[in-house]
């Protein structure tokens, strides 16, 4: 590997790469060694941005190599499992999903077994960034030629068969598809779902995690019955018992839409396209997720047909979207900044709404802070001038990052570590900050 000359403390440096060589398997980087010992969708976006600066190769294998587990639908699984990991270490395993068993309808791969998921679509805003921190390189390899038209049915799957509301936007059918598991946003939504009975699978994340920083055993059984009803349809998107439109993943797509306009310059397509359906997303979002009384996107719950009425921290992410009306952006940052996230009196970002009823610090996704959607809200702060709290921001990912041993999630209050440590994305987007 060539490590790149860089710019960061050495601290931060070295061991945010130390992190990001300890999990690399050889194609691509497990997320934690112990509790999440496969390839995550998101994370291999997120820690591709970060793998830039050590290694653009390095960063180039890690997408390709996901993008190279992709469906013949264009969906692009949230797990690639690792054929050496045991079964044991980690559930729902292959057994469970029976991805390359699920035939020619969804075009699974054969060759490697993934879940039927999906996760945000970062991946194109992380290679256009993997492929602008050296675009010789990325040149020489064919690097945006190849991904580029992957991406292109990635995002085909996502607005196409996924625009379960007939809106435009993307639909998650599973609350692990927007990448925040137990978010109390997905709690109503949830409820109208029959749990598999308790004993009928053994969830391996407790080996590894405390029950008390973990989705309870009710959320999982909930889990479990969607994605095994999902897969005993065949994995097709005819019939949800679950699906919302997150303003996050929607965010996601519609920043990596940008993206994908500029691959499209680069490789000579034509990124009309792309920036047309970026716009139309646009306003999508604005029109079916805003809530101008409150300052934030809600989410929308497609099968009542009716926004969910949480705060959760996907609804700042629209930050990220380029071109906002700026009451939209002025009352996003007024909601950040206020009484239900307290950006600037809190070093990072809450997962879910300080003053809601369901806010816990230390369970997960219900309220403590994540590092991912603290990156993604730096760069929204950054695009819009709110330069005094993206600084902020961003120093208090890296120290937060490095203090808590690039722990999955931190105390909103303390800082103080939870979840696995070593945490892959943690020390790929601090790295990414501290350049
Ligand atoms: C799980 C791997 C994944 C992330 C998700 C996070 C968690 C898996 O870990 O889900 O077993 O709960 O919620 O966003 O991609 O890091």
């Amino acid at each position: 590997m060539t490590v790149l000359l860089d710019t960061a403390p050495p601290s931060v440096y070295a061991s945010a790469a130390a992190v990001l060589v300890r999990n690399w398997t050889g194609s691509s980087t497990v997320p934690s060694r112990t509790l999440y010992p496969h390839q995550w969708s998101w994370d291999s976006a997120f820690i591709a941005i970060g793998l830039r600066h050590l290694s653009v190769r390095r960063a180039q294998r890690e997408l390709e190599s996901l993008l190279g587990a992709q469906w013949g639908d264009g969906r692009v699984p949230h797990i690639v499992f690792n054929p050496s990991v045991p079964h044991t270490a980690y559930f729902p395993s292959p057994d469970f999903w029976r991805s390359s068993a699920a035939g020619a309808a969804s075009g699974a791969p054969a060759g490697t077994e993934t879940s039927g998921l999906v996760q945000p679509p970062v991946h194109a805003l992380a290679a256009w960034l993997v492929h602008r921190a050296d675009p010789a390189a990325s040149e020489r390899r064919g690097f945006l030629q190849r991904v580029y038209p992957r991406l292109v049915a990635w995002h085909s799957y996502l607005t196409g068969r996924r625009d379960l509301g007939g809106a435009g936007l993307t639909a998650n059918v599973h609350p692990w598809e927007p990448g925040m598991d137990n978010s109390p946003v997905w709690d109503g939504p949830l409820s109208r779902i029959e749990p598999v009975p308790a004993g009928s699978y053994r969830r391996a994340d407790l080996d590894h995690g405390d029950p008390a920083d973990r989705p309870t055993d009710l959320d999982y059984g909930r889990y479990v019955r969607l994605a095994a009803d999902y897969r005993d349809r065949g994995y097709a998107d005819d019939a949800h018992a679950f699906a919302v439109e997150d303003p996050g993943a929607n965010a996601l797509l519609i920043a990596s839409e940008h993206a994908l306009a500029g691959i499209a310059a680069e490789v000579g397509a034509d990124p009309a396209p792309h920036r047309e359906r970026a716009a139309r997303l646009t306003g999508a979002l604005l029109e079916r997720l805003w809530d101008a009384r409150d300052g934030i996107f809600r989410c929308r719950d497609v099968i009542s047909g009716e926004p969910i009425d949480e705060r959760g921290v996907a609804g700042l992410m629209p930050l990220l979207v380029p071109g906002l009306p700026a009451e939209v952006v002025g009352a996003l940052h007024a909601t950040l900044t206020g009484p239900h996230f307290r950006l600037g009196e809190l070093p990072l970002v809450p997962s879910y709404d300080l003053k809601g009823p369901a806010f816990d610090p230390s369970r997960y996704w219900r309220g403590p802070a994540w590092f991912n959607t603290a990156w993604v809200i730096e760069r929204g702060l950054r695009q819009y001038g709110l330069l005094g709290d993206a600084d902020a921001l961003r120093s208090a990912v890296v120290s937060g990052a490095v203090e808590s041993r690039f722990a999955e999630y931190v105390d909103p209050f303390t800082g103080e570590g939870h979840g696995t440590r070593g945490f892959a994305w943690t020390a790929a987007l601090a790295l990414d900050l501290a350049m």
